[in-house]
């Protein structure tokens, strides 16, 4: 086999191809020849895909060449190896991600344009890969590239999705969901290793194998077995120093086509297996911070996490030998409990198949695993009902019930009364039985992280509340970060240009160094050019605006940005609320100085998530009257531009002068959309939630605008049962805003009664309990606005404070404290 770890099992008769050359002159015959022989198309005739397909290819080859010499590196040291198990990777698009970390951008440039081929052009050709919904897969994508760039020898491990997130169109103000298609034109950046393929059992029966002079063993026979077969993204790292490797797997049958019932006349039937097989990695599902439930889903865990696990088993007994030295060698990050199952998985290949004993092997699976808690939120706390997992997972099952025992054997010994023992059993035997994820996932790790400092503590108080409390060593806090490659130097060349320009270019390998530009907030000259780059990025997105949308907005107004997923908790309805209420006071109070604003919403909504679609729908249906209307033109426009992905969001964050952050305080684990916004040089008006805690104390307060309640006082509000009527009934500006919605100057009367009822009813998300302090605090904004000089000041403190959410420093701290894995610095 010729496989990237090196060529140690073929003789070593080729010789090694010089490397590629970076001058333009090179890149541009390469590229010329790529058209020609790769993909087979004249120059003269080939269409701008094709110039994309070449360009890649072209960029491709030097990856490669790094690629080669990072796995020769690794496995020459030997060094410990982080495998990262995800479900979800959000990638975006690869091409001037890999062009901007391997230096190439000018030359490519000028290469492309010997043949009147703009990049800036074809770039956008390529398909946003959309493995996965939200924060949580974005998060993914920059951890990979950070480990590149920070020297981690890294692997992600996932799914290839043929179909990822649905694409979202909006059809007389409603989410519609279409199915996406980014493999329609082949994927440059994949290596298919058919070599590289694992058998994964579903089903079937567990017997006793009694051999004479040996002790008995279990044995799993599934009833069903289908492969998985490996495909291999590079990811670059910042100036190439390595690139590490992508890995997701592909479901395949062992037998392509069952040729017997074909030849008696069953032509379907013939075809069935392996379309059931692969039906496993066909589809993403799109439901962020929400189970999904399903058995296929059940089924794309295991999968993955058991073709995963195989792989660094086989990985770990070619290079070192025993198994007993796992620990060493590898770290496991489980993203999120989507990969808990390998818990029960590593058990069962390191028993049955690699014969260790109980003890040995629970030892060694705890050094191995570590796992990040994304969410807090009860209904997306996966559990599996017991009878599922028992058919499609029997011996895997018979483990978790061992380690249930063992579990509870110790909470005992500990002390620990019943009502806290049956809290952190494995099973829960109160609605049906169900074997509980985080559990699991949390007993097999020597370390489990939050991803924020607030999330974290309140992991240690609520969900793992009685497993911290057997095991208080074990939760720590790792703050999420973002990669200021993608999310400043890609998305902002211009503010990436003039930073350059004011302190030197040195921020790009440190961006610790972006710290020079706090002395340069109240330099008025240095502030112009600041604010100008905004004003042209502004511009931009308010051309996409008009093009998608036909809805102009003028680039001098506020540009006051709401975009993720569509959620309650994340609030979007109360700046909904706020728009509308604002909508009524510009027109009853026309002598108060407001000023413009453009009210920027994005997102997706689970599709069987009714009330984030009717808040989809909402916000359509209130920008569509307050466009038309001539009463507040100039000063008001609502947008919701339809189809976030991540292309969308590298437009828009740089152009947003305020950035919404108001989740309901103790329900959004970190957020990172809040961090790629205040890099770029938004103000932040936010909730005392997630990564925004810290996010205060890094630009200081006076220059983010933070209100509403607190956790505690949330918790507390909603163990008063304290409704929203009182308030509401109180508050003549809130009320006026909800009774134009309910009366129909949206819509027909009552379309959202069931979102209103919940605000007069428990109010549970805090939108009426928020909504006067919101307000005021958008009536400051505004007065802050009025006044460019304070605007800007802020505005360049803001990007000048945010290196530490970096997530080159995220990893560095996994590193060190989680995975005992090198960094190069
Ligand atoms: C999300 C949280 C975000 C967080 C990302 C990344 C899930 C389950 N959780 O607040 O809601 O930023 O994870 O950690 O998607």
């Amino acid at each position: 086999e010729a496989s990237f770890e090196g060529v140690d099992d073929v003789a070593m008769a080729a010789p090694k191809p010089a490397p590629r050359r970076n001058d333009s002159a090179a890149l541009a015959k390469e590229i010329a020849e790529k058209l020609t022989y790769a993909i087979g198309k004249d120059p003269a005739t080939a269409r701008r895909h094709d110039w994309l397909e070449a360009t890649t290819l072209a960029v491709r080859d030097r990856i490669v060449d790094h690629w080669l010499a990072s796995n020769a590196r690794n496995n020459a040291s030997g060094a410990k190896r982080v495998c990262y198990l995800s479900m979800e990777f959000l990638i975006g698009r690869l091409l001037r991600d890999a062009i901007n970390n391997l230096g190439l951008s000018e030359a490519i440039r000028d290469a492309l344009s010997a043949y009147d081929v703009e990049i800036d052009l074809i770039e956008l050709l390529e398909p946003d890969a959309a493995l996965g919904n939200g924060g949580l897969g974005r998060l993914a994508a920059c951890f990979m590239e950070s480990m590149a760039s920070t020297g981690v020898p890294g692997f992600g491990y996932g799914i290839r999705y043929v179909h990822g997130f649905f694409r979202q169109e909006v059809v007389d103000g409603q989410q519609v969901e279409l199915p996406e298609t980014w493999l329609e034109h082949g994927n440059p950046w994949e290596f298919e290793r058919r070599e590289r393929a694992f058998e994964i059992g579903f089903g079937g029966k567990v017997t006793m194998i009694e051999e004479a002079g040996k002790p008995p063993r279990q044995v799993w026979r599934p009833a069903e077995r289908i492969l998985a077969v490996a495909y291999d993204t590079p990811i670059v790292g910042w100036r190439g120093a390595r690139v590490n490797t992508l890995r997701l797997w592909s479901a395949r049958a062992l037998d392509p086509i069952l040729l017997d019932a074909f030849n008696s006349g069953d032509h379907i039937g013939a075809l069935l297996e392996a379309n059931r097989a692969q039906s496993i990695t066909q589809v993403l599902y799109p439901a962020d911070s929400h189970l999904a439930g399903q058995e296929l889903r059940l089924r794309q865990e295991f999968f993955f996490s058991s073709a995963s696990l195989q792989d660094i088993i086989r990985h770990h007994l070619k290079r070192h030998g025993d198994l007993t030295t796992l620990p060493d060698k590898v770290a496991i990050q489980l993203n999120d409990t989507h990969p808990a199952v390998s818990v029960a998985e590593m058990m069962r290949l390191l028993i049955d198949v690699h014969a260790m004993g109980w003890d040995q092997a629970w030892d060694i699976t705890k050094k191995v695993f570590s796992y990040t808690n994304h969410t807090l939120l009860p209904e997306a706390l996966e559990t599996w009902p017991v009878n599922l997992f028992e058919r499609l997972l029997p011996r895997q099952m018979q483990i978790i019930y061992a380690i249930n025992a063992q579990i509870i054997r110790e909470a005992t010994q500990s002390g620990l009364d019943g009502g806290k023992i049956a809290a952190i059993s494995l099973i829960d035997e109160g609605s049906g039985r169900r074997v509980r994820m985080g559990q699991l996932a949390f007993v097999g790790s020597h370390a489990i992280n939050g991803v924020s400092a607030l999330h974290t503590e309140l992991m240690k108080k609520t969900v793992f509340h009685n497993l911290h409390e057997l095991y208080p060593e074990r939760i720590q806090n790792k703050t999420n970060g973002v990669t200021p490659r993608r999310w400043i130097m890609e998305c902002n060349p211009d503010l990436t240009a003039l930073v350059t320009e004011a302190i030197g270019p040195g921020f790009k390998d440190d961006i610790t160094k972006i710290k020079g530009l706090d002395a340069l907030a109240t330099d008025a000259g240095f502030r112009d050019k600041f604010m100008a780059v905004k004003l042209r990025n502004k511009q931009r997105l308010a051309k996409t605006i008009e093009e998608r949308l036909a809805i102009s907005v003028d680039p001098h107004a506020m540009f006051d940005v709401q975009v993720k997923r569509i959620h309650e908790y994340k609030r979007q309805f109360l700046n909904i609320i706020e728009a509308v209420a604002l909508y009524d006071q510009i027109r009853s109070h026309p002598e108060i100085a407001w000023q413009p604003r453009v009210k920027i919403f994005a997102g997706k909504a689970a599709p069987s998530y009714a009330n984030a679609k009717q808040i989809i729908h909402l916000a359509n249906d209130v920008a569509r009257v307050i466009n038309a209307d001539p009463s507040v033109q100039n000063l008001l426009k609502v947008v919701f531009l339809p189809n976030y992905n991540v292309s969308l969001a590298e437009q828009i964050m740089p152009a947003a002068d305020l950035s919404e952050q108001i989740s309901t305080a103790g329900l959004e684990a970190s957020g990172t959309g809040n961090m790629k916004f205040a890099m770029n040089g938004a103000l932040t008006i936010g909730t005392l939630d997630g990564a925004n805690v810290e996010m205060l104390e890094h630009i200081g307060e006076d220059n983010i605008f933070i209100f509403g309640l607190t956790a505690e006082q949330v918790a507390a509000r909603r163990a008063n049962g304290q409704g929203g009527r009182e308030i509401i009934e109180n508050s003549p500006i809130l009320k006026g805003a909800l009774d134009s919605i309910s009366h129909g100057v949206f819509s027909e009367p009552g379309r959202y009664s069931n979102l209103i009822d919940n605000l007069y009813g428990n109010d549970w998300w805090m939108i009426a309990a928020d909504f006067e302090a919101y307000w005021q605090t958008q009536r400051r904004l505004d007065t802050v606005w009025q006044d460019p000089t304070a605007w800007g000041t802020k505005a360049v403190h803001n990007t000048a404070r945010m290196a530490w959410f970096s997530s080159d420093r995220s990893i560095r701290e996994y590193a060190k404290d989680i995975w005992s894995a090198p960094t190069g610095a």
